[in-house]
C-alpha cells in the first residue's frame, strides 16, 4: 500500500515535471520564432530587392509597368543588402508612368495597414527636371477593377537631396482582406531634359 502510494506521487512528480519542461521548451520556442504562428501576418516579398527575377533587373516578388524602373546592383548607396530599385528619369520618352506592385494576402477586414519604402533623390542642374512625383497607394479590388483605399503623393521638386534615404509612406483600413501595394513614380511633365535618379530600397508592411 505504501509502495503504491509513493508509486502514485512519484507519478504525479514526473508528469508535473514533464509538463513543466513541455512548458519551458514552448515558451523558449516562441522566444526564438518571436510567436510567429500567433502573430501570423502577411509580410512583403522581396522587400529589399534582392532577388533578381528573369530578367534580372526585375524584383521577384514584384510586378513592374512603364519604362525604366529596374533592379539595380551596382547603384550606390544601397541602403541595405546588394540592391535597389532605380528610376532612369533622364531616359524616360514619355509622360507615362511607371512604378511596381505587389499582391498581399490574409489582411484582416478592420486592419490598419501601412505600406512604407525609403527613398533618395538625386539632384539636378538648374535646366533640368526632376521627376514629377511619387505616389505610394494601396489598392483592393471590386468587380474586377482596382480602386483607390489609400494615396500618398509625395512631390520631388522639393523633396530633400541630400544623398540621404527618407521613408515615405501611407496608411489605410483594410477593406478587403487582399490588398495590393503599388508604388508609381511620374515623369517631369516639363519642357526642360528630363533628369536624375531616384532610388527605392526597403519596402515595408506594417498592420496593427
Ligand atoms: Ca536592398
Amino acid at each position: 500500500m505504501i509502495m503504491a502510494q509513493s508509486f502514485i506521487s512519484w507519478v504525479g512528480k514526473w508528469r508535473s515535471s514533464v509538463l513543466k519542461t513541455i512548458a519551458l521548451y514552448t515558451a523558449a520556442i516562441c522566444v526564438a520564432f518571436s510567436c510567429s504562428w500567433v502573430q501570423a501576418a502577411p509580410e512583403l516579398i522581396n522587400g529589399s530587392f534582392e532577388e533578381g527575377g528573369t530578367p534580372s533587373d526585375t524584383a521577384v516578388g514584384w510586378t513592374r509597368w512603364g519604362e525604366w524602373i529596374n533592379r539595380e546592383t551596382d547603384w550606390k548607396p544601397v541602403r541595405t543588402g546588394q540592391a535597389v530599385l532605380g528610376y532612369h528619369h533622364w531616359q524616360i520618352p514619355s509622360e507615362a508612368d511607371s512604378g511596381v506592385w505587389q499582391e498581399v494576402k490574409g489582411v484582416k477586414v478592420g486592419q490598419k495597414v501601412k505600406f512604407s519604402i525609403f527613398m533618395m533623390v538625386d539632384s539636378v542642374s538648374g535646366n533640368q527636371a526632376r521627376a514629377e512625383y511619387v505616389e505610394l497607394r494601396l489598392e483592393y479590388s471590386k468587380n474586377g477593377w482596382q480602386e483607390n483605399l489609400a494615396q500618398k503623393r509625395v512631390l520631388l521638386k522639393d523633396f530633400p537631396t541630400d544623398e540621404a534615404w527618407h521613408a515615405i509612406e501611407v496608411e489605410g483600413v483594410a477593406s478587403t482582406e487582399k490588398l495590393r501595394v503599388v508604388l508609381s513614380i511620374t515623369p517631369s511633365l516639363d519642357e526642360i531634359p528630363r533628369a536624375g535618379a531616384v532610388k527605392f530600397d526597403d519596402a515595408k508592411l506594417e498592420l496593427n
